[in-house]
């Protein structure tokens, strides 16, 4: 099973920013998958803070938000897999690259108590200094629907700036960001219910949120980004929320 994008895909995730697929790949790959997303959050204590923390809390008991980076080098298996090797397929033909480079993370939203994933473009995280072009291939690896917490997207806002964010809540302790601005009425908001092993595929600018998880069982998505070569941003550009999260988590002298 090979993903081929249709023109009209490849063209809709251009002019609006995100499309959204079936599955990518198999139900024996994705169990697969699934089995070790599992483990991976079973054990997820072990991996130090640099790679597993709460994004939307700092709540180590009970983790509202728990993110794991790079799960693929803890867990070198999933890039044998037919979703990876599918992802990664998806990258090349968006970005007409032959070999694209590929990382990944991975976020839970426990049944009952996942807190809501803000709205944010994702370039709020990366260096300002850069521009890049790149996207987010985020997989459930259950069916998700807007009550498990689906995705959320503004169309076109892939063609706007970064606009200001801050961290969640603005504790500056906070991993994760959100949108300093309010939401516009007459931004054109689409919800992306999907089936396990489904995907979208959004730009690093366009805007997207996920609801809190209101059922009774844990939503699981892994999430595979992929890029083509950054270049340097062409003026000067400060993340002051970026500023404000470092001297907020700089060890104490
Ligand atoms: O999984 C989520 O709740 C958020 C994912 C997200 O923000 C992303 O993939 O960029």
């Amino acid at each position: 099973m090979q993903v081929e994008l249709t023109k009209e895909q490849v063209a809709q995730y251009y002019c609006e920013g995100f499309i959204a697929l079936g599955p990518i790949t198999t139900p024996e790959d994705l169990s697969r998958v699934r089995e070790i997303y599992d483990e991976l959050f079973a054990s997820r204590a072990e991996f130090g803070r640099d790679l597993s923390f709460d994004l939307a809390g700092d709540s180590e008991e009970k983790p509202t938000l728990p993110q794991i980076l790079s799960p693929s080098d803890l867990r070198p298996e999933l890039k044998e897999t037919l979703l990876y090797a599918n992802a990664k397929r998806i990258v090349g033909q968006l970005l007409a690259e032959a070999d694209p480079m590929i990382g990944d993370h991975a976020i839970l939203k426990p049944a009952g108590y996942g807190a809501p994933t803000p709205w944010h473009q994702d370039e709020a995280y990366w260096n300002p200094a850069v521009t890049y072009n790149s996207m987010s291939i985020w997989v459930p690896l259950q069916d998700v629907g807007v009550e498990q917490g689906c995705l959320h997207f503004v169309k076109k806002s892939n063609r706007w700036e970064v606009l200001p964010h801050q961290p969640i809540g603005n504790n500056p302790k906070t991993h994760g960001l959100e949108l300093a601005v309010p939401i516009d009425a007459e931004w054109e908001v689409v919800p992306c219910p999907l089936v396990a092993g489904g995907c979208t595929v959004h730009h690093n600018r366009t805007l997207h949120y996920a609801p809190a998880n209101a059922s009774h069982i844990d939503r699981r998505a892994l999430i595979l980004m992929g890029g083509a070569e950054c270049r340097p941003y062409p003026g000067v550009r400060r993340y002051e929320w970026q500023e404000r999260q470092a001297e907020a988590n700089a060890p104490a002298s």
